[in-house]
């Protein structure tokens, strides 16, 4: 493992530094709204894109080069971990799984790799990165809960009502697969780390569908078990939940160093639950589909009420497909001059 770039502005937020200007990096930063993105997808399929390093780095470090953000997230996607435990996923372009689980023969049937086994590809994108990327590298994995959805749900949906009956109907084979999740989640946290990730984030894109006893239950435990295993390590555990305002306390008492936050209320009133620990967003991202003069205002009003602790400025989920370039160009311009009462 190389050093964090603890001197990186990024992850001096992220260990709760008030600092001076706000750190700025866009959830889904790389990817389809930027054309020399689509000019390497019209050769390579995602996949492709994926598991092959040097591309892999490369489209990481796109945004960065266009925009200048001071963090770059790693090039993947949360469903990368889970061939190695013998699911076949494709992407169209969400994941499809062929054969979602929905028994515990299922769930016994995945495989427990070997770190070595997961997706050996990513530590070598991480480490590239760590070697010549310009900004630190942002590990990050699903959240087993929003993995499962995935798996038993069989792709993405608006309500996941099957993988929500499932929850409730199969709990026990629900509660095995969880903790499947949380053990390769722990390996493939560890490996980015000491491959060179300054942060990891976990992504726990569909918490929000749940209720606050279905979180308790199917979420929580996991997390803590995932999140604990990485304390030892000292890098910023990031955790990222949409829509869950009505899990917030659960979420706080999480041990992670940074919450993600979407936009659905200010970042100031959540200084009070979060404490002392970093809080990034929360842009919403439909405001960057506007004219330049709506998102430099709404940048503005976002780092305003971003001020009285840590803040790292993002989105409050990710950046939109058809995005205007100069948009992204315009908040970042706005970001770099706002000085940040402290
Ligand atoms: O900046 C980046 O692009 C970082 C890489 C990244 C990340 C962090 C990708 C690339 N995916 C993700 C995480 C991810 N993947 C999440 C969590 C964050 C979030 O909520 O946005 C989720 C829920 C997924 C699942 C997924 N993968 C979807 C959503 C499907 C749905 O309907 O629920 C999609 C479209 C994908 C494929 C994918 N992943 C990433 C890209 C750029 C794409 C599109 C592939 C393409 O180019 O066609």
């Amino acid at each position: 493992m190389k050093a964090v770039r603890r001197d990186s502005l990024y992850v001096r937020a992220a260990r709760g530094e008030n600092t001076q200007h706000a750190p700025v990096w866009f959830m889904r930063q790389a990817g389809r709204y930027l054309p020399e993105y689509l000019e390497l997808r019209a050769k390579h399929s995602f996949w492709d894109a994926v598991r092959t390093p040097e591309l892999a780095a490369e489209i990481t470090l796109q945004p960065i080069r266009r925009f200048g953000f001071d963090a770059a997230i790693l090039f993947s996607d949360i469903m990368t971990p889970l061939p190695a435990m013998g699911v076949d996923i494709e992407f169209a372009p969400g994941p499809v799984i062929n054969e979602p689980i929905r028994t515990i023969r299922a769930v016994e049937a995945l495989r427990i790799p070997e770190v070595e086994e997961i997706a050996p590809f990513v530590a070598e994108t991480v480490r590239e990165l760590d070697r010549n990327g310009p900004v630190p590298v942002i590990g990050f994995g699903g959240a087993p809960l929003t993995l499962a959805a995935y798996l038993i749900q069989g792709g993405g949906s608006k309500d996941f009502a099957e993988f929500r009956g499932f929850l409730r109907a199969e709990p026990a084979a629900a509660h095995a697969l969880m903790d499947k999740l949380a053990d390769v989640s722990i390996r493939y946290l560890s490996m980015q780390i000491e491959a060179g990730a300054s942060a990891v984030q976990v992504f726990d894109s569909w918490a929000g569908l749940h209720g606050a006893e279905v979180f308790a239950e199917f979420g929580v435990p996991y997390l803590q078990r995932i999140l604990s295993a990485l304390a030892s390590y000292d890098v910023p555990r990031v955790y990222f939940a949409l829509h869950s305002q009505h899990l917030i306390e659960q979420v706080a008492a999480l041990p992670a160093d940074v919450f993600g936050v979407d936009w659905r209320r200010p970042i100031s009133s959540y200084r009070s639950t979060f404490g002392t620990r970093t809080i990034q967003g929360n842009l919403d991202p439909a405001i960057l589909l506007g004219g330049t003069d709506l998102v430099r205002r709404e940048v503005e009003r976002v780092l305003v009420e971003g001020q009285g602790g840590a803040h790292i400025f993002n989105l409050g989920h990710g950046i939109h497909r058809t995005t205007p370039l100069d948009n992204v160009a315009a908040a970042v311009d706005v970001i770099r001059s706002f000085e940040r009462e402290r």
